[in-house]
């Protein structure tokens, strides 16, 4: 993966526009991202486990807001079952575009559909996984409801959704706590006071993060009747259910 490091918001912007995946982030996004989500190593490597299990044989597996293809590399480097077709679906043309030199440079019998679409729009037909890393928190809050059902609809019994996000808690001095410790961890990781404070000011209106309650909730009003917490680091956390 590329080593270009994120410097978007090095420089002050005398006003910083609503955050968008052009092409400019998706140059940076294996550093930005990795020095911005604590855990995202571990989230990924633990997606491959967790392909190893559930994926079956005549299958689709989905990576909804792929961006580079991350999760979906790592996905594929542990299926085993025959039949499988992964599609990596992210509605910005400069992430598909990348996407799939990523894709290409390893060789693997599971062949992967780049779709550059809306996830809104897409049908989720056989599901045995479906992934949302990082993803569902960009979706207006009114459509979150709305894609979990559609997943869950789309599954085949004893299949796995995965939904990694940013979190947010009902308690304040818990969440602050929490936000503290993600600002230190950007700290440590060479991002300055300047670019932390840019990068917020850009997502404000584009990144809307929902508590773990209402995660649950969401999941059980779709039809999931088992769902948990399986990783939490700060304020990031990475959630599953099963059909
Ligand atoms: C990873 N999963 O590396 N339809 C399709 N794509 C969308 C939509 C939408 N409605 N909204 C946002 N996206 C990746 C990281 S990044 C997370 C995912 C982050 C896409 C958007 O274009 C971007 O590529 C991705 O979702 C979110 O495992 O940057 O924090």
């Amino acid at each position: 993966m590329s080593a270009k490091q994120d410097r978007i918001f090095s420089t002050p912007q005398s006003s910083v526009a609503d955050f968008r995946f052009d092409d400019k982030v998706a140059s940076v996004f294996p550093d930005m991202i990795s020095r911005s989500v604590p855990g995202y190593g571990e989230i990924l490597h633990t997606l491959s486990e967790i392909a190893q299990r559930f994926v079956s044989e005549n299958s689709n597996v989905y990576d909804l807001g792929c961006s580079l293809g991350a999760a979906s590399l790592a996905m594929r480097r542990k299926v085993s079952a025959q039949g499988v077709r992964l599609v990596a679906i992210d509605n910005s043309e400069a992430m598909i575009k990348r996407a799939k030199e990523h894709l290409d440079a390893f060789v693997s019998p599971v062949e992967v559909d780049l779709v550059c679409a809306d996830i809104r729009d897409v049908a989720i037909e056989r599901a045995s996984m479906v992934v949302l890393n990082f993803t569902l928190q960009f979706l207006n809050p009114d459509d979150r409801d709305r894609l979990i059902r559609k997943i869950y609809q789309g599954m085949l019994p004893g299949g796995i959704l995965v939904v990694s996000e940013k979190l947010v808690f009902p308690q304040p001095r818990l969440h602050k706590l929490l936000d503290d410790l993600h600002l230190d961890f950007k700290r440590a990781n060479g991002y300055s006071e300047l670019e932390i404070s840019q990068k917020r000011t850009a997502l404000e209106n584009v990144m809307r993060p929902d508590s773990w309650q209402e995660h649950q909730a969401r999941f059980a009003r779709a039809g999931f009747e088992e769902s948990t917490l399986w990783f939490q680091c700060y304020n990031f956390a990475s959630m599953i259910a099963i059909k």
